[in-house]
């Protein structure tokens, strides 16, 4: 029988600095190398079953949570009918039941009372204090500074609520670390060639393409749900996977090349592979010609950037370059260039994305089936609510004239802009975190701290003792997601599509749901009017019955599919389209970009490599983890209790590394890792580069199963490079060496 940790057991290749053919493995049928639940439904006549969706991490899955009649969870298993998983969970999601059962879990409001050594001291509150005490700490600072200056950082389905709030309270201050953090400059490189975001979920036609190129888009472990089971399937039928990676990743262990391109170059090559495209003719000439703009300018602009040019640059032979450029000719338009979603990399992540797009573009992939599907999502009504008082400035005001195509709102400039020191006209004074751990997420962690020093209120709302709750005023338990309800899913997809969650079990000890903690800080703060219900149910089933559903039903149904209304899936052949662009075209040259003086189409810049000695710090995903919110969670420790340090063997070799052996890192600015790491001799990466997955080294020893659990790549990332465009915090350019002897750091938690 397999188990759930064979799939990612690839025998290690010795090809690192050579692009590899098809492999014996990807010969396996791909499917069974990717983990998914797939076990039946339980007998209903033993068990009852609430509609929920999974809030492990962003893909969002629907499914059913399954309690005894005793109220016992017992297993959540994916909702047949959903898109997003259709039927089976990843391991993560089965594993949320860990969650709910964490014994660490925060049991009550938590008042700071003092400082010792630097460490917080809380005492135990009832909920009336915590929230009276925040209610009384937010009309100060409404009163001194202005409401504004009050700020939410979230991440999940929580912060909707505490954002109904703030913005009922008069502050649009609201921001989550996954847009500056992650795909921030993804949606800004496409809404200025296409005039439209990616968004979540990516409408990549994986199940129908023939050529899939993933550029450090390490799917598989990377575990969105669906898009791989889309991958498993495209592969059995016969699809070819080029994978651009330093790291001979999962993905590209099934891939038909592999190729491991020196970090921080692939503008290089994507530049190499539309000067091979354009000048050996191979792109979709009709549809370029009916959609797209500033083709004559960008076959100029590129006529130099040669497969040679980028050999030199990239390590990527120029015969391999030509090779995988006519890969994805030969499948157009079933071809995706896929857009990635973690890609704050090196600062000029927004014209790598624009590289991204107009490969695709010149492909002919975007509405093409194979390629990019046309996606369509239910707007949901608006509970009827009073109208919002009119902030007197916004998060732009946040970024002090910098980031001029910031589509969100910037996490790292509204740090800065609750630094005093900084001088911001506009300064931020308080914060409420939920489901966001900033220690672990932000890099730059002294900024960080200098901030959240400054504050005069820091209220965190998570379900567990994070890094960030150690630093709270007042720290407010939430009830997991399968204790609550939550506002309804509505996503994009190739049909639109709804999901309900619904509490199966009623919270354990004293937390609430974040709807109740929203609702009853605003009758503290006389906005109570804000919220005219008495349980958030009311909300789901007012929005529901608008769009002729009923909570009834969706607590049956958990999801439900409604038609499309807008038109086809795909372009039909030679369909008007009008791009939402200056031009209305697909713009491979950027006139918005060209207007706010930056370059209107991709140049390759050469990025910093390390200095003698050093590594480049990568980092990345491991299926049965997610960021650092998994990492106490006894099901997914099972799996994975800590993440190791890859060293390719010539590495190893140099410095006298074995495997299983402990180092701590020290990275270009002389910081040190809070813990050791254990090494892991593998070919399976480059040997200017380490990797690790992101997420682990936690420092709260709250946290029994996860205090000092390997390391922590976001401490040693304190080199940032800023995208200018849009704010994005580039974090792959930081280098870090060995310390094969304890450095006696002392840990905070
Ligand atoms: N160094 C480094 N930094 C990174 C990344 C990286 O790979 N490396 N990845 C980046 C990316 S892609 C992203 S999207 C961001 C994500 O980073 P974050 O925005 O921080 O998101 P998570 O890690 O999911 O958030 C974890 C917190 O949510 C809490 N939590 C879990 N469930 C709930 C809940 O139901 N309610 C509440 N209130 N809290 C809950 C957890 O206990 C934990 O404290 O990080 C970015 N930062
Ligand atoms: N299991 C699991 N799945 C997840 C998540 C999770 O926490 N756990 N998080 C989700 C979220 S929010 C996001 S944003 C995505 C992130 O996932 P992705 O967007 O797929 O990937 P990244 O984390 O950016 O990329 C990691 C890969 O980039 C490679 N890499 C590093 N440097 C370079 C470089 O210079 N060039 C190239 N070509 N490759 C490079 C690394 O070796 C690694 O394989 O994952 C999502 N899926
Ligand atoms: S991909 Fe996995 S963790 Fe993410 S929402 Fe789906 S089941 Fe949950
Ligand atoms: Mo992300």
């Amino acid at each position: 029988m397999k188990t759930r940790r064979d799939f990612i057991k690839i025998s290690a290749l010795g090809t690192a600095g050579v692009a590899v053919g098809a492999s014996a493995l990807s010969k396996v049928r791909a499917s069974s190398l990717f983990s998914f639940d797939k076990k039946q439904p339980l007998d209903d006549s033993e068990f009852e079953r609430t509609p929920t969706y999974c809030e492990v991490c962003f893909w969002k899955c629907a499914g059913w949570t399954y309690t005894t009649k005793e109220g016992d969870v017992t297993k959540i298993l994916g909702n047949e009918i959903d898109p997003h998983c259709n039927g089976r969970l990843c391991p993560r999601g089965t594993g949320g039941v860990g969650m709910y059962t964490d014994k660490d879990r925060l049991r009550t409001p938590l008042i700071r009372v003092r400082k010792e050594d630097g460490k917080s001291v809380f005492k135990e509150a009832s909920w009336d204090e915590a929230l009276e005490l925040i209610a009384s700490k937010m009309k100060e600072i409404g009163e001194k500074h202005g409401p504004e200056s009050m700020a939410l950082f979230n991440h999940g389905s929580s912060g909707k609520h505490f954002g109904h709030l703030l913005k009922a309270f008069g502050s649009s201050n609201i921001v989550a670390p996954s847009y500056a953090q992650c795909r921030g400059p993804r949606e800004v490189g496409f809404v200025a060639t296409y005039g439209a975001g990616v968004g979540s979920p990516e409408p990549t036609d994986i199940r129908d393409t023939k050529c899939m190129v993933l550029i450090g888009s390490h799917l598989g472990e990377n575990m969105h749900n669906g898009q791989v089971q889309e991958m498993s399937d495209a592969i059995d039928k016969g699809a070819s996977i080029i994978t651009v990676d330093p790291r001979y990743s999962t993905a590209a262990s099934k891939s038909k090349f592999w190729l491991p391109i020196k970090p921080a170059t692939d503008m290089a090559l994507l530049l190499a592979w539309i000067h091979v495209i354009i000048y050996e003719e191979l792109y979709d000439k009709k549809y370029v010609e009916q959609y797209g703009y500033g083709f004559e300018q960008l076959k100029k602009h590129v006529k130099n950037m040669t497969p040679e040019w980028a050999y030199g640059i990239t390590t990527i032979k120029p015969d391999v370059i030509r090779k995988t450029a006519r890969e994805m000719c030969n499948a157009a338009p079933a071809v995706i260039i896929h857009p990635g979603r973690h890609v704050t990399w090196y600062g000029d992540d927004t014209q790598r994305a624009r590289a991204v797009a107009i490969l695709n573009g010149l492909l002919g992939a975007w509405g093409r089936r194979g390629g990019f599907y046309l996606k369509e999502s239910l707007s949901l009504p608006k509970y009827p609510t009073p109208k919002y008082p009119k902030p007197k400035w916004d998060w732009k005001a946040t970024n002090n004239g910098k980031y001029p195509l910031a589509g969100l709102s910037v996490s790292n400039a509204f740090i800065d802009a609750s630094i005093p020191a900084n001088g911001h006209e506009h300064q931020l004074k308080g914060w409420i975190v939920s489901g966001t751990n900033l220690p672990l997420t932000m890099p730059n962690t002294p900024a960080l701290i200098q901030a959240i020093e400054a504050l005069e209120l820091l209220v965190v709302v998570d379900t567990m003792p994070m890094e960030i709750t150690g630093y709270a005023d007042v720290v407010l338990p939430e009830c997991t997601y399968l204790e609550r309800f939550d506002d309804i899913r509505s996503a994009p997809h190739r049909e639109p599509n709804i999901a309900l969650r619904a509490p199966a079990v009623k919270p354990k000890y004293d937390s609430k749901p974040a709807w109740w903690m929203a609702k009853e800080l605003a009758n503290k703060l006389d906005l109570g009017h804000y919220f005219p219900w008495d349980n958030f149910s009311e909300v789901l089933d007012y929005q529901l019955q608008e769009i002729g559903s009923s909570l009834e039903e969706m607590m049956v149904l958990g999801v439900k599919k409604f038609e499309r209304a807008d038109g086809g899936l795909y372009l039909r052949d030679g369909e008007e389209y009008e791009f939402n662009t200056n031009t209305g075209k697909i713009e491979f040259y950027s006139t918005e970009l060209a207007a706010l003086g930056f370059d209107p189409m991709p140049k390759y810049t050469e990025h910093p490599q390390p200095p003698y000695g050093y590594y480049r710090l990568i980092y990345g995903r491991a299926p049965m983890h997610t960021f650092s919110r998994t990492a106490n969670n006894q099901n997914m420790v099972d799996l994975m209790e800590e993440n190791k340090l890859w060293v390719n063997p010539k590495v190893a070799n140099i410095w006298g590394l074995e495997n299983e052996q402990e180092v701590w890192l020290e990275n270009q600015d002389g910081v040190i890792s809070s813990f050791p790491i254990k090494v892991r001799v593998t070919e399976r990466i480059r040997w200017d580069s380490i990797y690790m997955v992101h997420g682990f080294g936690h420092s709260n020893k709250l946290l029994k199963n996860a205090f000092g659990k390997g390391a922590s790549d976001s401490e040693l990332i304190t080199n940032v490079m800023m995208d200018p465009i849009m704010g994005g915090t580039g974090l792959r350019g930081n280098f870090v060496t060995f310390i094969t002897e304890d450095p006696g750091k002392e840990i905070e938690s």
